[in-house]
């Protein structure tokens, strides 16, 4: 192979809309439409590496401000790449964590690239596997049995059902174990008083003895609230995330909390890392490789946890296959990584824009894709349906309570709410 080879030739763009059911949460509901962006990086020699973030116009207008950085460098030059579109949006996005989103997904896409003309794994790439089934934990929401008709569109059903109180969320998570086996299970809180959450896990943990269980209701509890609620779930849970809302709240919640707390919220770009630490704020992070910088800089951050005993999960967001093959890749590479990670994928698996085959979430685990790169493939159908989709639905940005008060107009988003 020749150096020329492996020149990023071009970065398509394509934004996407898919299915999504109305799932609940501390800042309202999800619509219709959950917003993806799908990344084609195309090597001089017709290589394509493959990524996938969050949508929205304002992510996707950086993506495409990236694609023209890094035309012509070379895709083994990953830090290169990053520090590139790094510096190239720094002057108009001062928040790192949100470059982080940029650099992380067209890394994503150099490391499929990368695999494809090396003929290995990603997880390869990554130093090699220390699992080869990733264990993730069924996710369970609060939900309305159907998105409501609204603004000319009619009422759209689901099979998982509703929701709103203990017995539905036990009904939902014996579907979750039912459809794929899962062993351990989380559920969004913050939609209701604490105390009918505090019921539904309890709930749970009858239902489903000696399984891991944890609640993140996204910072809707003041510091005195989160504190009650951890000791009511003592011997329950085997976390709480994001009770309480900045890092010195949770450092507040940490010092009388019989359970670790976790967060995907107050520490999520590297200079969060001191403080947290500095104040022994939390006891697990949720990594994410989607704004971490991607899956090297995420082995990096699970070293850095590892060295100051904060142990390891790993966030997600409505998403689909790519993003599901790099979220396990990832984790098969980390040995610190030994709690099960979250997934909406269950939630949105049917609007895939993989070709099915390579991933299965069975007995709870994923197995670890193991073609060349994430070892998946794009379906170029499903892309062109998804992304006609997007254009057609209008949407500019996730608004979760923007369509909570559409269907409630009283709705007021408020954090912490209890
Ligand atoms: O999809 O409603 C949701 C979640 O609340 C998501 O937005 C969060 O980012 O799942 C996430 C979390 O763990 O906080
Ligand atoms: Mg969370």
């Amino acid at each position: 192979m020749t150096a020329t080879d492996s020149r990023i030739r071009e970065l398509i763009v394509t934004p996407i809309a898919f299915r999504d059911p109305p799932l609940l949460n501390s800042s309202g509901v999800h619509e219709h439409l959950a917003l993806r962006v799908i990344l084609q990086l195309v090597l001089a020699d017709g290589t394509v590496g493959l990524g996938e973030s969050t949508g929205g116009d304002v992510r996707v207008e950086r993506l495409r401000a990236a694609a023209q950085t890094v035309v012509g460098m070379d895709v083994f030059d990953t830090t290169a790449v990053s520090a590139a579109i790094d510096a190239a949006l720094q002057p108009t996005v001062p928040s790192s964590h949100e470059r982080g989103w940029t650099t992380s997904a067209v890394e994503v896409a150099c490391l499929d690239a990368q695999g494809k003309l090396l003929g290995r794994s990603v997880s390869d790439l990554l130093g090699g596997t220390v699992r080869d089934r990733v264990p993730f934990a069924a996710y369970l929401f609060y939900k309305w049995a159907g998105h409501p008709a609204l603004d000319g569109n009619p009422a759209v059903g689901d099979d998982w059902g509703e929701a709103l109180d203990p017995a539905g969320i036990v009904e939902q998570a014996r579907l979750m174990q039912q459809r794929y086996g899962f062993r351990s299970f989380k559920l969004k809180g913050g939609v209701f008083p604490p105390d009918e959450e505090i019921a539904a896990m309890r709930a749970l943990a009858e239902a489903f003895p000696g399984r891991p269980l944890r609640l993140d209701p996204n910072t809707a509890w003041t510091v005195k609230t989160s504190r009650y609620v951890a000791r009511e779930l003592d011997g329950v849970l085997e976390y709480l995330e994001d009770p309480t809302p900045t890092i010195a709240g949770m450092a507040e919640v940490a010092k009388t909390s019989p359970m670790p707390l976790a967060t995907n919220m107050c520490v999520i770009a590297w200079e969060h890392l001191r403080p947290a630490v500095e104040q022994n704020a939390i006891q697990v992070l949720l990594t994410d490789h989607h704004y971490w910088g991607g899956l090297r800089r995420t082995r990096e951050l699970a070293a850095v946890c590892e060295a100051f005993g904060i142990g390891l999960s790993m966030h997600s967001n409505s998403h689909l296959g790519i993003s599901l093959a790099a979220m396990t890749h990832v984790a098969a590479a980390i040995p610190n990584l030994d709690t099960s990670c979250d997934t909406h994928y269950p939630w949105n698996s049917a609007d895939d824009v993989v070709v099915p085959g390579a991933l299965e979430l069975r007995d709870g685990a994923v197995r670890v894709p193991t073609g060349p790169g994430l070892g998946v493939e794009l379906d170029h159908d499903a892309l062109e349906r998804l992304h006609r989709l997007y254009l057609d639905s209008g949407m500019k940005a996730r608004d979760d309570t923007g369509y909570m008060r559409r269907v409630h107009p009283e709705y007021e988003g408020k954090l912490p709410r209890w």
